[in-house]
């Protein structure tokens, strides 16, 4: 078992198989572990808005039994400046390094929400805001996305897909010798079916938005058992550090070709391949329509499921059929919030 005291990357969660094991205890009974929580006090610090993790966190620390406190420092906060050795002569009445000691007063752990700025890779990658709650506040931390991170999104997803991927081809079933007959069906198939394809989609959108969730999600599919394909168009290449070694597809029905999952995300230019444009939009989206994920795209699969973290934009990320159609599986994903914030939380707890 790894107590944490940082939860950023997927390796800060240990074995990913074990991880599952504990989703699936949480899922049987999510109050199992009410008592843990007693006269615990876990804060939640939003730079930017949120509707899941927001309330997914808050409920995972309800279900340990923990007080919760939320602070949005956008709405009522003194605004905080991230930068040392800037003149203050701004709007930003408090620097983060007075700000982050007196929040660790009042709790015994600290959520963080953090965006990338998009226009310092550097700055951005180097995750500079949640490293300095790291270094500042003696509390163990945990991302709620920040600038290069998703974990709890990509947690959620990975719990998905093992509850939803295809079962074992009875040949296959039959020439199996390791799948017992008991096993949770978070961890069935291990012995037995081909690993489900799973495919990250590029799709377009009218506004910047950061790569924490696509590098998040690469990486996660990376430590699984999944033959995992990312497909964009050139100039989005991910970092190296979250896709490694991943096929990467630039013909879309290609990457789209028997897939068992279909997870859709914009992301804007991650500065590898291009460095200049880091955090831009590189082409017009209006014609970029083609990449959006509809019934034809669909038709190329595996009668895959669709997934996306949300919120998504309709018929601009993805069609309302495919997202309305029953191989949709946005709202489980959601509901599965719960279960990774539960996990993670537990897991700080126990360290505690
Ligand atoms: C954010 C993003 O793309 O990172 C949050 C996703 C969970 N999305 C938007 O800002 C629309
Ligand atoms: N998927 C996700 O993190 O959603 P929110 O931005 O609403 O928290």
């Amino acid at each position: 078992m790894i107590y944490m005291k940082s939860f950023l990357n997927v390796q800060d969660l240990g074995d990913l198989r074990q991880a599952l094991a504990e989703a699936q205890e949480i899922k049987e009974d999510r109050y199992k572990y009410v008592e843990l929580g007693r006269n615990k006090t876990a804060l939640l610090v939003f730079f930017n808005n949120s509707l899941r993790t927001r309330l997914s966190t808050q409920k995972a620390a309800l279900n340990l039994g923990m007080n919760v406190i939320v602070l949005d420092v956008n709405a009522g906060a003194w605004k905080l400046e991230t930068e040392r050795g800037v003149i203050m002569d701004g709007d930003k009445s408090e620097h983060l390094l007075e700000a982050i000691p007196v929040m660790a007063c009042y709790c015994d752990m600290i959520g963080i929400r953090s965006f990338a700025g998009l226009t310092d890779r550097e700055y951005d990658y180097a995750e500079t805001v949640y490293n300095q709650f790291v270094r500042y506040s003696g509390k163990p931390v945990f991302a709620m996305e920040t600038a290069t991170v998703h974990p709890l999104q990509a947690f959620a997803d990975l719990i998905t897909i093992e509850e939803n991927k295809p079962t074992p081809f009875p040949s296959q079933r039959e020439g199996c010798i390791n799948v017992a007959e008991n096993q949770s069906p978070l961890l069935s198939g291990g012995g037995g079916g081909r690993p489900p394809k799973v495919v990250l989609t590029w799709a377009p959108h009218p506004k910047s938005l950061p790569q924490a969730v696509p590098n998040s999600f690469a990486e996660w599919m990376n430590a699984a058992d999944v033959d995992f394909v990312v497909t964009h168009p050139e100039g989005y290449e991910l970092d190296p550090k979250f896709v490694g070694n991943a096929r990467v597809e630039y013909d879309q029905k290609k990457a789209f070709e028997d897939a068992d999952f279909i997870y859709a995300k914009n992301w804007s230019c991650p500065g590898v391949t291009r460095p200049e444009d880091y955090g831009k939009i590189l082409h017009d989206y209006h014609t970029m329509t083609n990449w959006t994920v509809d019934a034809e795209h669909m038709s190329w699969t595996n009668n895959a499921k669709f997934m996306h973290c949300l919120p998504v934009r309709r018929n601009m990320i993805v069609t309302d059929d495919v997202i309305e159609a029953p191989t949709s599986l946005v709202i489980p994903e959601a509901a599965n919030r719960e279960i990774s914030a539960t996990v993670v939380l537990k897991r700080i707890l126990q360290g505690i």
